[in-house]
């Protein structure tokens, strides 16, 4: 099959079809895709396979899927000029991950703190696959030639990972695969939770007070930032020491693009309730478009299909290609 090329650098990145999106998934990861996509041949995943690492219901599994593909187009991927698919329709990831398995060491996997955390979470169902979520997600990085990886900063330690395993490989078999580049947004890298600011909001968080989803009423983000955590301080400033304080105005500044100086001098004089309230505002505000343009693409189902479809057939001819190679290089079949 003859695959398009395109001149522009590639960029490769991936959210699970867990639950619901949240502020953090789209300032940390969805809002630079979509600045990217004039600079860069994107390719968004939909990691399906990642997801099932912990137990999902398949009715909802299947429905995640959708509403992904829903929100990052409604969030600004347009699917006429960034390639989305689904990673469980393309067999390739699979197929890449196995070969790469054989190369990377079950200590470098124990090392993860992602796998840590999730195994200390899900104590009955710590399987294989939590241990080897790294090695598919090399797998998808590598397969598509990934020149930068667009990621929050708790994905940083998988990509590191996977450009040693493009490496190590490389050394083993001759220039076989890219050694990619991490892409971290410093500043809204890590969005903490609402609940407790010394962890990052999470979408598979046990309370949904932790995070706004983005599919939330208005009602209920006012009173999500309302019951914010924070301390019992009365300067507003940014202050990291104050992680509560410092995670609102970090929310404010992402969706307002002001300055730090120009949002403290904006709250001067003021106090958490009010920051708390405006905050609410700017995200309300912002999310009132997006959210529009979700409900309508949930609408009209058979047009999201045809986007997948026509996703996962684009990326697996290139898939294809970065697997053949890497079969002659080994010496395999
Ligand atoms: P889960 O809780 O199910 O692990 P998650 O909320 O951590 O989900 P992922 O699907 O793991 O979300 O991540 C999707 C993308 O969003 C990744 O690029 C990740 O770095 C980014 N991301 C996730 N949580 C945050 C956060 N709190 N702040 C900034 N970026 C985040
Ligand atoms: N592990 C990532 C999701 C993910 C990903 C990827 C991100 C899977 N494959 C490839 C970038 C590139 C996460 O949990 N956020």
């Amino acid at each position: 099959m003859r695959v398009p090329h395109s001149s522009k650098p590639r960029v490769l990145s991936g959210i699970q079809p867990t639950n619901v999106l949240h502020i953090g998934n789209y300032l940390g990861a969805i809002k630079q895709w979509v600045d990217m996509q004039k600079e860069y041949e994107c390719f968004f995943c939909i990691v399906d396979l990642h997801a099932i690492t912990v137990q999902q219901k398949s009715k909802s599994l299947h429905e995640n899927i959708r509403r992904l593909a829903a929100f990052y187009i409604a969030c600004g991927i347009d699917p006429a000029v960034s390639t989305i698919f689904v990673q469980s329709r393309v067999s390739g990831h699979a197929e890449l991950a196995w070969i790469l398995n054989t190369l990377v060491k079950v200590s470098e996997l124990e090392r993860m703190t992602q796998y840590k955390d999730k195994s200390n979470q899900h104590r009955t169902n710590i399987n294989a696959g939590l241990l080897d979520y790294p090695v598919l997600m090399a797998a998808d990085i590598l397969l598509y030639d990934t020149d930068v990886v667009p990621v929050g900063e708790d994905q940083s330690q998988h990509v590191e990972l996977t450009c040693t395993l493009a490496r190590r490989l490389n050394t083993q078999f001759g220039n076989v695969l890219k050694v990619p580049k991490l892409k971290l947004c410093v500043e809204t890298a890590r969005i903490a939770a609402l609940d407790d600011p010394l962890k990052k909001m999470s979408k598979s968080a046990s309370s949904a007070m932790n995070y706004i989803a983005l599919d939330d009423a208005s009602k209920t983000i006012q009173q999500k930032f309302q019951k914010a955590v924070t301390d019992s301080g009365r300067t507003i400033v940014f202050d990291p020491k104050r992680p509560g304080l410092y995670n609102l105005l970090t929310i404010y500044k992402a969706f307002t693009d002001e300055s730090e100086q120009a949002i403290e001098e904006h709250f001067r004089g003021n106090g958490y309730a009010a920051l708390k309230q405006e905050v609410a505002r700017v995200v309300i505000q912002a999310l009132e478009p997006i959210q529009d343009r979700y409900h309508a693409l949930l609408d009209r189902r058979s047009e999201l299909e045809q986007i997948l479809d026509a996703g996962t057939k684009h990326a697996h001819a290139i898939a294809r290609v970065t697997l053949e190679r890497v079969f002659r290089a080994l010496g395999l079949g």
